[in-house]
């Protein structure tokens, strides 16, 4: 999967048009950060590392032999 997105973005024509996109863009789940270029017309979004799901690493330590509680 690709660390960094290039996506052409339609319809920004001012510079606040920019900030709501990058705003929309960086509140997604798994997304390091956003940077829209309006003269360019596209989004460059840099992605995070996956994050570990938290019921594969209480998995983890029921495999171990041990018993996981609630996550909190
Ligand atoms: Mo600027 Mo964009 O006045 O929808 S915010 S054009």
């Amino acid at each position: 999967a690709p660390l960094t997105l290039d996506i052409p973005v339609e319809g920004m024509t001012c510079a606040s048009c920019v900030g709501r996109v990058e705003k929309a863009i960086k509140a997604v789940d798994g997304v390091a950060n956003a940077n829209v270029n309006l003269a360019t017309g596209r989004a460059t979004v840099s992605l995070a590392p996956s994050p570990a799901n938290p019921q594969a690493v209480a998995e983890a330590i029921r495999k171990a032999g041990y018993e996981p509680g609630d996550t909190k």
